[in-house]
């Protein structure tokens, strides 16, 4: 178990499944006595971050202050548990340095769930609604996501449902 504060970056599309990883990983990991805590994007846009759109520059702000969370909570012990589609590798580096800084550990987790698993579920009808056009910018379909070039992980819907890849983001934190 981990025995310190860090942050694991899960990166991924909209409907990749990273949010219910994101879930099971925190709730195995206070289960063994480490706290955690997801911080989601879909989330904290109601709150910290309202007031943020989906330009570039906003999703930019938006990557940078859940960083900055997520850098306090790792210092103060906790696993911090991120889960926002951070569609460009500058922000996410970003993000990485603001830890590497600190001495703080930021594993990038890469939810590799290919788009057209994404839009075939899509919970929310949000590709439908991005392939008509009534929402811009939506990233996969109008606006670009930059696959991590060297992931610390690399979880795809074909190595199982959202316990087994939680398991495994488990077993990596376990073997550092
Ligand atoms: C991408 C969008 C968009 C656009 C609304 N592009 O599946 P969801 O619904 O719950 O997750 C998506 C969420 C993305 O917010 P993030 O804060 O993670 O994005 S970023 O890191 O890029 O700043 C999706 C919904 O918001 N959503 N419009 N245009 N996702």
């Amino acid at each position: 178990r981990a025995t310190r504060g860090m942050t694991l970056w899960f990166t991924g599309l909209s409907g990749s499944g990273k949010s219910t990883v994101a879930v099971e990983v925190e709730r195995r990991l206070v289960a063994s006595g480490q706290p955690a805590y997801v911080l989601d994007g879909d989330n904290l846009r109601h709150g910290l971050n309202s007031g943020l759109g989906f330009s570039p520059a906003d999703r930019a702000e938006n990557v940078r202050r859940v960083a900055e969370v997520a850098r306090l909570m790792a210092d103060a012990g906790v696993v911090a548990i991120v889960s926002l589609v951070s569609p460009y590798r500058a922000d996410r580096d970003a993000a990485r340095a603001l830890h590497d800084a600190d001495g703080l550990s930021f594993l990038e987790v890469f939810m590799d769930t290919p788009l057209e698993i994404a839009e075939a579920r899509d919970p929310k009808g949000l590709y439908a609604k991005a392939r008509t056009g009534e929402i811009p910018e939506f990233t996969g379909i109008s606006a670009p996501y930059e696959a991590p070039l060297r992931p610390e992980l690399l979880l795809r819907p074909t190595d199982g449902d959202a316990g087994a890849l939680a398991e495994i983001v488990i077993d990596h934190l376990e073997r550092r």
